[in-house]
């Protein structure tokens, strides 16, 4: 008998990647983990049928010949298919698409590749091979790939995930049935939860990082209580979110997290309170504390265990071209021609920041006839400046709010540095390089 199946509490990407194997190698086995994840058991039951699976203990008097395994190439995570195989030497393959070198399933094969979902990886194999799938098939699919990938928006993302998704809309995949299956915020008590932390999350700066706090006392445990957090994470977009659950029935705390920084690590956060997880998403549940002092306790933990934001002294450039006030329109004109400068910083006779000139401004003169003019007869007066230690997202707002190209840093009243808007997008691009830990890759 040859079998196929992924991770035990089956996701979306999980689901959608033995769809393909079934259709790929038609002769194996799909067999279901005990547990599937809530929000994808609906689309499961929905399409029960085209999966066909059996369960772990159906194949326990077989010989298996050959395993496929899909989305995870770790022991600990297969434990309950492993406990029904009885015979010692199939051959196993895996198609995984975390990253290489986590594999503990000895003499498996490995066939993955690092993409955003791993149902891309085998989409890929039933693309090349020319197979066609039914609209349902696809639709599964696609909702896998949608769901890793955060509808092809993470860091994650390779273009084989963008390729096969257009290959699968071609196989008649429905945008708007795996848009219904992705919303995880669907049952009632999910809405009441929502609710109450839309009234009691607080906004509060940790060095320099904004951060969502909210503290909540529950009757019990509801299930997909993550899916309510990462649902105030898109609405809010603070750093990092940090929801405190005490369950009264439990009499237990539970921590939830959600990061967009890379120098916010859940995964280090948690370890503390003997959780885990991942670069961005951790959480974190025990026993034997009240709820209100755990609350205070986290705040001041948070306080000491965050590292500090980017600010703008480590974008800004430090050796900034400047003009005086009394520089004439034409040298000055000259001098940015020559340093390459759309508008530079003037200085006041005290060496302060007292005016910014652009090559328009410039122009105003030429128009006029001015250029034997001093630069302070056309600079803009009243410079939008900001200070070494500002925070990325206050600089955002002054672009924003000002629409301004360069804003000069001002220290102790002495021009420090320039920030414009190159050196701000490429922080945004480079943000992973920029916030120096290792970039993890989101294993969803
Ligand atoms: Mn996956």
């Amino acid at each position: 008998m040859n079998i196929a199946f992924g991770h035990s509490n089956m996701d979306f990407d999980c689901l959608g990647s033995l769809i393909l194997v079934k259709k790929l190698f038609p002769g194996y086995q799909l067999v279901r983990s005990i547990r599937i994840a809530p929000a994808a058991h609906r689309l499961y039951t929905l399409y029960e049928k085209y999966f066909d699976c059996v369960y772990p203990k159906d194949i326990s008097g077989s010989r298996i010949d050959n395993i496929i395994i899909v989305d995870t190439s770790s022991a600990s995570r297969i434990k309950e298919f492993l406990a029904c195989i009885k015979n010692s030497d199939p051959a196993i393959v895996i198609y995984d698409h975390h990253p290489a070198g986590n594999c503990d399933i000895l003499g498996a094969r490995l066939e993955g590749k690092n993409r955003g979902a791993n149902t891309t990886c085998l989409a890929k194999l039933a693309m090349e091979k020319g197979l066609s799938l039914e609209s349902e098939e696809a639709t599964i699919a696609l909702t896998g790939i949608y769901a890793d990938t955060g509808s092809l928006i993470y860091e994650n993302v390779h273009r084989e995930d963008l390729e096969v998704s257009a290959w699968l809309l071609d196989q008649g995949a429905s945008l708007r049935l795996v848009k219904g299956f992705l919303d995880p915020i669907k049952e009632d008590d999910q809405i009441l939860v929502l609710n109450q932390l839309l009234l009691v999350i607080q906004t509060v700066q940790i060095q320099g990082n904004e951060i969502l706090l909210s503290y909540l006392e529950l009757d019990d445990h509801i299930q997909g209580l993550a899916a309510v957090v990462e649902k105030i994470m898109s609405i809010e977009n603070p750093d990092a979110y940090f929801a405190l659950f005490y369950i009264r029935k439990t009499k237990s705390i539970l921590v939830i997290g959600r990061s967009q920084k890379h120098r916010i690590n859940l995964h280090e956060l948690f370890a503390k309170y003997g959780g885990g997880g991942h670069q961005s998403a951790g959480s974190a549940s025990f026993t034997g504390r009240e709820g209100p002092g755990f609350n205070q306790e986290f705040r001041s933990y948070l306080e000491q265990a965050l590292t500090p934001a980017t600010c703008v002294r480590d974008i800004m450039t430090k050796n900034v071209c400047t003009l005086a006030e009394t520089d004439r329109l034409l040298d000055a004109s000259k001098y940015m021609e020559e340093v390459d400068h759309g508008g530079l910083p003037v200085l006041n006779r005290n060496g302060e920041v007292s005016g910014f000139i652009t090559l328009r401004d410039i122009m105003k003169g030429r128009r006029a006839s001015q250029m034997n003019a001093p630069v302070s007869a056309y600079m803009a007066r009243g410079v939008v400046c900001a200070v070494p230690g500002m925070t990325m997202r206050e600089v955002e707002r002054i672009f924003y709010k000002h629409h301004i190209g360069h804003i000069p840093v001002v220290e102790e009243g002495r021009l420090a540095g320039i920030v414009t808007r190159w050196d701000f997008l490429e922080y945004k691009k480079r943000r992973q390089d920029f916030e120096s830990s290792p970039a993890e890759k989101r294993e969803a």
